[in-house]
Order: structure tokens, then C-alpha cells, then sequence
């Protein structure tokens, strides 16, 4: 296994559409155990493809929780698609690994129905709700080039991305005042 460079704004990879697999083989196996990896050392709940560079449809997933001898369950999500949301709404205080120390609140569909395929190319239909639901819909957007601050106002969105921006340039980290509910 291999732990991959997981890229970060401003890269305008992050607003690339993904395409769909369509072969499920060794090859993507393996590169499915390099994404769990990342993830897992990042550390994160959720990594899509193209937070490594890759424009795939290709989503890992493990929301079980961390503490020492907690049983590991990741998800491998090929292909996934979300058929129905829910019409009630639950909000989280998201982050990404893409968007390094920066968290606000989102509201999204606090359930999904997926489709999906496992890592053996067999289909599956779940439906999910609490954090999982959160990570799914936040794995999903990745796919579609759509990012979480997406859904805040431009005011925050553009001084989010401002500072990702200088910060690449003077070759240092942005520093953000705090998490977003701690704010006013
Ligand atoms: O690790 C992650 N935590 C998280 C918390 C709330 C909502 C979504 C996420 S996903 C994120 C990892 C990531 O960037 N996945 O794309
Ligand atoms: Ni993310």
C-alpha cells in the first residue's frame, strides 16, 4: 500500500468533473487500498479520487470512529449515485481534507437512498442517514468538482479561497480564527 499526496485549494482539479469506472480489476483494487490508506493517515471519514489527483468516480468512506481497538469498516464506493433525498435537512460542521483547518456548518438532506458498487463490482442500494449521510453527499459533490464552502455565502467562499491562494503563494498555511459555530 502507498499513502498519496492529497491536493489542496487553490488546484483547479478540485472543479473537475469525475468519470465514471468502467472496469472493477485488480488495478483498481489496489489503488482503492492506497485511497483507504490516505484517508486513514490523513486522518479523515471520507476521501474521493480526486483529492489525490485522479478524476475518477471512486469514493472511500469509514465514519466508525477511531478510539484504539474500535473495529475498522470502511466503505468503497464505485460509481455511487444518490436516487432520493429526503425532504428534512440536518446540519453538521463540515471540513475536508482539501480544505485544510477550515470548518463552517452546511445544511444538507439528512437522508440519502446510494447506488453504488463494491469493490468486487457488485451493486448495492443503502440508505443512510446521520454522518454518513453527510459524508456521502460531501464524497458525491467532490465527484462533480462541487466543494462544501459551495455552500456558503460568497462573501466567506472567496475569503476562504483567497487566503488558499496567498498562502500557495508565500508558500505557507492560511490560518483561519476559529470553527465557524464558534463565531458571533
Ligand atoms: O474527514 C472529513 N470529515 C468530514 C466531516 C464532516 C463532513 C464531511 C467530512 S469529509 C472529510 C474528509 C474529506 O475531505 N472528504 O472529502
Ligand atoms: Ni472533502
Amino acid at each position: 500500500m502507498a499513502k498519496l499526496d492529497i491536493i489542496t485549494l487553490p488546484d483547479p482539479k478540485l472543479r473537475l468533473v469525475s468519470a465514471p469506472v468502467e472496469r472493477v480489476d485488480d488495478d483498481l483494487r489496489r489503488f482503492l487500498d492506497d485511497m483507504l490508506e490516505t484517508m486513514y493517515e490523513a486522518p479523515g471519514i471520507g476521501l474521493a479520487a480526486i483529492q489525490v489527483g485522479v478524476p475518477r468516480r471512486i469514493v472511500t468512506i469509514d465514519v466508525s470512529g477511531r478510539e484504539d481497538g474500535a473495529e475498522r469498516k470502511p466503505l468503497f464506493l464505485i460509481n455511487p449515485e444518490i436516487v432520493t433525498s429526503a425532504e428534512d435537512r440536518s446540519t453538521y460542521e463540515e471540513g475536508c481534507l482539501s480544505i485544510p483547518d477550515f470548518y463552517a456548518e452546511v445544511e444538507r438532506p439528512a437522508s440519502v437512498r446510494l447506488r453504488y458498487l463494491d469493490r468486487d463490482g457488485k451493486p448495492h442500494e443503502i440508505d443512510a442517514d446521520g454522518l454518513l449521510s453527510t459524508c456521502i453527499q460531501h464524497e458525491v459533490d467532490h465527484l462533480d468538482g462541487k466543494l462544501f464552502i459551495d455552500y456558503l455565502s460568497r462573501l466567506k467562499r472567496e475569503m476562504v479561497v483567497k487566503k488558499f491562494v496567498k498562502a500557495a503563494k508565500s508558500g505557507t498555511k492560511p490560518e483561519f480564527k476559529s470553527h465557524a459555530s464558534e463565531e458571533m
